[in-house]
């Protein structure tokens, strides 16, 4: 819990107010009230286009003040870091100008939407970081407790040597055809479908859990439904520019074997992210669906007593639990991005390289256009 006392503030100006944005507003409030972080963030300025909207959401979400321009934003001298939860075409252009203008930054995955600009956001933050300022991606998952404690399983050896990894990631919010054609749908704004947007958060965990990169990987994404309706009510219709759903296989650099199935359109599942690992020592499960519990497998054990048994990962002594509620009260979604903000003042107050980096942001890009080139060359054997 905190301590009564009253570290330095850290001026936070996010754009964006949708989804991440309100996620990320509830952490930066939260986080000071549960940890005891080294720096005090101060909800000072948010910006979004329509200044009615953006004053609206300022006095929801908790904000002092509002911008409708990023570039006004980005240059304000009270401001330390700029949280960037826009869509991903303006990812660069904010985060690139805000770390030039001096701030820290936290940009929401995926890093970009292509890996050029991917690579202008690693040069920035290159600059920045030679004048004391850092950049982070947010890939919150990373932060849930039980996701934590199966890193941590893992580089202790109790698994062994991880021989496979299973990630699913599927959601259903595209089954319906009559789903709007929003800006998540078009390619120049969104960059890919189901592999961007899910398929991040799935190579992320593949590498960060493994500590094994991806090296190569087999691929393919499809668009089941090809036209929607236009967001304007028109009764227009627009083509869908991303994929709904893709596949892939992938190798670590370790010899793990990783496999990768993500999709919008996959009917009754909501947010349901799984994650399998197997060693030889040993195996790892995960489900979303029920964050509070990891699934573990000591394969040393007597055959006759082992098997997987479910850790309810609640314990002050497990990740991120020291602050929360007492054992067995679990926590949600939400809480990963208030750990979130917990690591990243940790390292600005440390003067430490966060992680993930935008570097480690740029490497999940690689892997997602590697996917993308596997799948357009489409290199289907027919059995014969
Ligand atoms: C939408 O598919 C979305 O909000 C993603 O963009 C998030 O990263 C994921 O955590 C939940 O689903």
């Amino acid at each position: 819990m905190p301590q009564d006392t009253n570290p330095p503030t850290l001026r936070v100006g996010m754009v964006g107010y949708a989804f991440m944005g309100a996620a990320h507003s509830l952490a930066w409030r939260t986080v000071g009230r549960v940890f005891d972080p080294p720096l005090r963030p101060e909800l000072t300025a948010l910006c979004g286009r329509d200044a009615g909207a953006v004053r609206a959401a300022a006095d929801r979400l908790g904000w002092a003040h509002t911008e409708t321009d990023w570039r006004a934003l980005v240059e304000r001298d009270d401001i330390d870091l700029v949280d960037v939860c826009t869509p991903g075409d303006s990812h660069a252009r904010i985060a690139v100008a805000a770390l030039d203008a001096g701030k820290h930054v936290l940009c929401e995955k995926p890093l970009a939407n292509s890996v050029e600009e991917a690579e202008a956001m690693v040069a920035a933050a290159e600059r920045a970081r030679h004048r004391g300022q850092q950049a982070m991606v947010g890939f919150n998952y990373r932060r849930t407790p039980a996701l934590a404690l199966a890193r941590r399983l893992v580089a202790q050896g109790r698994l062994g040597t991880l021989r496979q990894l299973r990630i699913g990631y599927l959601q259903d919010w595209l089954t319906d055809p009559d789903h709007p054609l929003t800006w998540r749908l078009r390619r120049e704004a969104a960059g890919s479908g189901a592999l961007g947007d899910l398929g991040a958060h799935a190579v992320d965990l593949a590498q960060h859990l493994s500590g094994q990169r991806v090296v190569g990987v087999s691929g393919r994404t499809h668009t089941f439904v090809t036209e929607r309706p236009l967001p304007d009510g028109s009764g227009a219709t627009g083509a869908v520019t991303v994929d709904d759903a893709a596949q892939f296989t992938a190798r670590l650099e370790g010899g793990a074997l990783a496999s990768v199935e993500v999709s919008r359109v996959a009917a009754g599942r909501k947010n349901a992210l799984t994650v399998e690992l197997y060693g030889d020592r040993g195996a790892l499960t995960f489900d979303l669906e029920r964050l509070n519990e990891l699934r573990y497998h000591d394969h040393t054990l007597d055959p006759a007593e082992a098997g997987f048994r479910r850790i309810q990962v609640t314990e002050p002594t497990h990740p991120y639990l020291e602050g929360w509620w007492p054992p067995g009260h679990g926590l949600g979604y939400e809480h990963t991005f208030t750990h979130q903000a917990r690591d990243l003042l940790d390292h600005l107050a440390k003067g430490n390289r966060p992680s993930p980096s935008f570097e480690d942001g740029l490497q999940v890009q690689r892997v997602l256009a590697a996917v993308e080139e596997s799948a357009a060359s489409n290199s289907v054997h027919t059995p014969v």
